[in-house]
């Protein structure tokens, strides 16, 4: 049976880091985003690794979900892997002061994109009983942080999206996987940043973040343990990163 790993986002970071990391087993590999030059770059230096297919793919588009699907060759049409990759953090504000737009536009990438892909994908894999959804959820799904706010809240549903979704599959051979890393150096910061390269350095100055290979080492890994084993969740940081105590404040009126 074919066992087509479809990536979404997978122009940048951790999605193209995966795409290599697969690559090297083999298997066909099924490549979106919205970026299609970069994809086209990437599929030019795997093509000798494993058949590869690119197309673009707005998640947050229906139209683009419509036709990327009914685009798709015969032979990347049966997904095994499903890796729901594609997202974004925008700014750091406060909760008051944030961009209203920037908090949808998290929402419908994060969220709607991830379920409506899952959706399209999830019948063909219950109809073969076969196959591994992973999600990429985030430290910032377990631990809230300030300017976190919508983001991390979008994060805590893939976190429970993952378990309902294993609650929905019980009895099925489909395998779901919530992955949730911690600080790891991509584009993530300079998207974040609205492309303020100063801004986004300062996240990692002085650290020793994650990096898109070390996550796509762990995502490859948890789809070769043995088949009746279910990693329902990974949370991963970098060692210089750890927990704070709660915040109090001591100017409080008694
Ligand atoms: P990058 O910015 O490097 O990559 C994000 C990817 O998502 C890009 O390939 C981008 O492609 C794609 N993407 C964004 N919006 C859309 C969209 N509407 N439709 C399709 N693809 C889209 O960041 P990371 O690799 O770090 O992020 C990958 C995932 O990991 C995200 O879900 C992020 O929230 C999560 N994560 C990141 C962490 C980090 O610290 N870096 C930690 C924990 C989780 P394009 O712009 O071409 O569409
Ligand atoms: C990315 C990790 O801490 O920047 O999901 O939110 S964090």
């Amino acid at each position: 049976m074919s066992q087509v790993v479809f990536i979404t986002g997978a122009s940048s970071g951790f999605g193209a880091a995966c795409a290599r990391r697969f690559a090297s087993s083999g298997r066909p590999l099924l490549l979106a985003a919205r970026s299609l030059d970069k994809l086209e770059q990437l599929a030019g230096e795997l093509k000798d690794g494993c058949p590869v297919h690119v197309a673009e793919l707005d998640v947050t588009d229906q139209d683009s979900i419509e036709q990327f699907f009914a685009n798709l060759p015969q032979e990347f049409s049966q997904v095994h892997t499903l890796i729901n990759n594609a997202g974004l953090a925008l700014g750091m504000e406060p909760a008051q002061e944030a961009n209203l737009e920037d908090w949808e536009t998290m929402i419908n990438t994060n969220v709607t994109g991830l379920v409506t892909i899952t959706r399209k994908v999830l019948p063909g894999m219950v109809e073969r009983n076969s196959g591994h959804i992973i999600n990429l959820g985030s430290t910032a799904g377990n631990w809230p942080y300030p300017g976190g706010n919508v983001y991390c809240a979008t994060k805590a549903f893939v976190k429970q999206f993952s378990r309902t979704l294993r609650s929905d599959l019980l009895g099925k051979q489909i395998r779901v996987t919530n992955i949730e890393p911690g600080m790891a150096e991509t584009n993530f910061s300079l998207v974040r940043m609205k492309g303020d390269e100063d801004k986004a350095d300062e996240v990692y100055t002085g650290t020793k973040p994650l990096v898109a290979e070390d996550i796509a080492e762990i995502i490859h890994w948890v789809t070769t343990v043995p088949p009746h084993v279910n990693i329902n969740a990974m949370e991963i940081m970098p060692v210089c990163q750890g927990w704070g105590p709660l915040a109090v404040n001591r100017e409080m009126e008694a």
